[in-house]
């Protein structure tokens, strides 16, 4: 066997000698097997976002493989190594390193913007640099840091609280509003951008209250809130703790619109909430899963069988995007892929994605939801600075949002 770098094993043997991971089989002579990461977290309370995030990921090269690709002259057989970041910084720049010490290709990843940060910079200090795509790390300072191989499908905190803030401040009319937050890069930017956006609308905001992203307990939090009977109560942080903190907060009597952002807009609240869960206002930077492309959807329900919760067809789209780079490319270097990737005007799942001179997504939607018997029902999308009811985006919208329609 001969390896290359970056994640790409040409196999000229039966048997794969190292690096190739312990589930590797031996291979027939004339295939080329790319390795891809794809990290978040896979344990603890928001393991189920990270098993959605790394199901996106999985269909994609699942599907790939199936379609026989052709990279280099020889048949591409893509490898989806995933791993467990436990939504913690210092194992995740632990799991980064790994990944690039094992030279994948290209990473899917990670989940939460705390983490995906530090990581980003490992990636980008390997030579040469790998390309990553994050299917749902919000925090603008990902791609505020000048680095050529980072990419993100899903929009930014800087659309997204201005966008939840706005509907709000426009249809629950409040004039004064509490912000809490989980103390997390994700939860606390977007607080930040809440409260800016509530207070150029006219809110008084209260001094900001704050847990962490494994708060179980909110009472004391939300008793001092309850006291100074807000309108309005924003939290920016995972349905893991915003489920409890929504259900302790109706279970004091606070009567305020609660919203929160997309970590804890999932239909988990429903579970996590009871019926306290009922009115809650909340957002999605990116269309929702439903408005995802039939092709998708149906794919998913069958391989998986189940529906895909928040951002898993982000993360099939940012693998697809990885393989067609390869394609375009006809190579899984990074360093000669990486130019295809920056260039790239694809049609996936989620829409038409094109990067801009950061890796930001051109044009990303946002949606804003409410919770309506139990489920997430979309009531608008903003995207390019309009404001559309979601069932006219859908009308107007060609694929992938229009084929969900037909359903
Ligand atoms: N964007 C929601 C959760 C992930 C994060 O940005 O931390």
């Amino acid at each position: 066997m001969v390896r290359s770098h970056f994640g790409v094993i040409a196999i000229a043997a039966m048997a794969c000698v190292t690096g190739c991971g312990d589930d590797r089989k031996a291979q027939a002579p004339g295939k080329l097997t790319i390795v891809i990461g794809s990290v978040a977290p896979l344990t603890g309370g928001i393991a189920h976002l990270g098993k959605d995030n790394e199901n996106g990921a999985r269909l994609a090269v699942e599907e790939a493989n199936a379609a026989k690709i052709r990279i280099d002259g020889k048949e591409a057989v893509f490898d989806l190594v995933s791993h467990d970041d436990q939504a913690d910084p210092k194992v995740g720049t632990t799991v980064a390193q790994k990944l690039v010490d094992a030279k994948v290709a290209g990473v899917v990843g990670h989940l939460n913007s705390g983490v995906t940060i530090p990581a980003s910079a490992i990636y980008n200090g390997a030579h040469p640099p790998i390309p990553m795509i994050t299917g749902s790390a919000t925090n603008p300072k990902l791609t505020e840091q000048g680095f050529r191989n980072v990419f993100r499908v899903v929009g930014r905190d800087d659309q997204q609280g201005p966008a939840i803030a706005s509907y709000l401040a426009a249809n629950a009319r409040p004039k004064l509003a509490a912000v809490i937050d989980d103390a997390t890069a994700y939860g606390e930017g977007l607080a930040n951008e809440v409260e800016k956006t509530l207070k150029a609308a006219g809110v008084n905001v209260l001094p900001r209250e704050r847990g962490t992203d494994k708060t179980a307990d909110w009472k004391a939090t939300l008793t001092k809130v309850k006291g100074r009977n807000p309108d309005a109560v924003f939290y920016g942080g995972m349905d893991a703790t915003a489920g409890p903190l929504l259900k302790q907060g109706r279970e004091l009597g606070i009567k305020a619109v609660f919203a929160f952002g997309d970590g804890a807009c999932t239909d988990n609240m429903k579970q996590l909430a009871g019926d306290a869960a009922e009115g809650l206002l909340c957002s999605q930077a990116g269309i929702p899963p439903q408005g995802a492309s039939k092709k998708f959807l149906d794919a998913y329900k069958k391989r998986f069988n189940i529906e895909p919760i928040l951002y898993a067809p982000f993360t099939y789209d940012a693998a697809n995007l990885l393989i067609e780079a390869m394609k375009k490319a006809n190579s899984a270097d990074p360093a000669k892929y990486l130019p295809e990737l920056q260039k790239v005007d694809f049609s996936g799942a989620t829409g038409r994605i094109a990067f801009d001179a950061k890796g930001d997504r051109n044009d990303a939607e946002m949606t804003i939801f409410t919770i309506r018997g139990g489920r997430l029902s979309p009531i608008a999308i903003i995207k390019s600075g309009k404001t559309i009811k979601y069932d006219d985006f859908i009308a107007q919208t060609a694929a992938p949002a229009a084929d969900a329609a037909k359903k």
